[in-house]
């Protein structure tokens, strides 16, 4: 992959100025068992930083996509939720450098996630909605799902991991961004977790090419490519405000309607491009 050098996006260089810096909750945010749980290394040092990076959606129409080779020549490889590479290396490739999960997948037992591999020797970033105008104590005394003692286990039988969790109120500025750069009025709830994912490496990567966010000619109703269940809110959105998040990225995005449409990625220059 190529980080470009002589394209102009007003809207990224845009968010990197108005939007507020990426945080993840802390130790001293609030004394509570949870953050005493949080590692003391932070997610990224300040130094980290990549050339260039893929961000993988979890959409059906990965499948056939033959894109996996392409994105495992990426500096840093970001995958979501329960999306697995086992068995789909040809289309998705199998490096993974981060996962970003929702609490759902941190709470749920269907996920096992304190016992499955999918989460091990890897960065995790989870995020859990709060109300907007919620303080850190009001969120944390009722999480919309419970995710403290999965995460708590998680971190005591893990020490070594690099696992942190998004400051949810950081959420909201994402969403006021999305609302600010958007016509219509979108539902007050949070950005999908492929628009945090942007958000968080934007101020790392020279590049950032996400892959299948704007369906491609491979287009189905189908909701994951590693299931069979038809569901097209998950392309559209109908909880988080999806079409509004995409309709952003297309803004930004600086490759030909041939690579978006036909091959499946768009690519957005990140802050550490010459042009932000
Ligand atoms: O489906 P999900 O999303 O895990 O997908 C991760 C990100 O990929 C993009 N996506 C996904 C499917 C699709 N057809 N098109 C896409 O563009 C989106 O940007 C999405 O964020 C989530 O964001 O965390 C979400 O998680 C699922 C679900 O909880 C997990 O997959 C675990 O099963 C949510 N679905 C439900 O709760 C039913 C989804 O709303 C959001």
């Amino acid at each position: 992959p190529q980080a470009p050098n002589n394209v102009k996006s007003d809207w990224t260089c845009d968010m990197a100025s108005s939007v507020e810096k990426f945080r993840t909750l802390e130790k001293n945010d609030i004394d509570h068992l949870l953050t005493k749980n949080i590692p003391d290394v932070p997610l990224f040092d300040d130094n980290e930083v990549f050339s260039t990076c893929a961000i993988i959606s979890n959409a059906a129409t990965l499948r056939n996509s033959n894109l996996g080779y392409f994105i495992d020549q990426h500096d840093l490889v970001l995958r979501f939720n329960n999306a697995p590479t086992k068995g789909y290396e040809k289309d998705v490739g199998s490096k993974t450098t981060i996962r970003i999960l929702n609490s759902q997948v941190v709470t749920k037992p269907q996920f096992q996630f304190v016992s499955s591999p999918l989460y091990k020797r890897l960065k995790l970033l989870m995020w859990d909605p709060s109300n907007y105008t919620s303080s850190i104590n009001e969120w944390i005394a009722s999480p919309e799902h419970n995710f403290i003692d999965n995460y708590i286990s998680f971190r005591k039988s893990n020490p070594r991991s690099n696992f942190h969790i998004v400051h949810p109120q950081y959420l909201w500025r994402l969403w006021d961004y999305i609302q600010d750069h958007t016509t219509a009025h979108i539902r007050r709830n949070p950005p999908s977790s492929g628009f945090l994912g942007l958000a968080m490496l934007l101020p790392r990567c020279t590049v950032v090419n996400m892959f299948e966010f704007i369906p491609s000619e491979r287009m189905t109703h189908r909701c994951h490519y590693y299931h069979e269940k038809v569901d097209v809110t998950c392309t559209f959105g109908i909880w988080h405000p999806l079409a509004a998040e995409k309709l952003l990225m297309l803004t930004a995005n600086t490759m030909p309607d041939q690579t978006v449409f036909h091959t499946g990625f768009l690519s957005i220059p990140g802050y550490k491009s010459p042009i932000c």
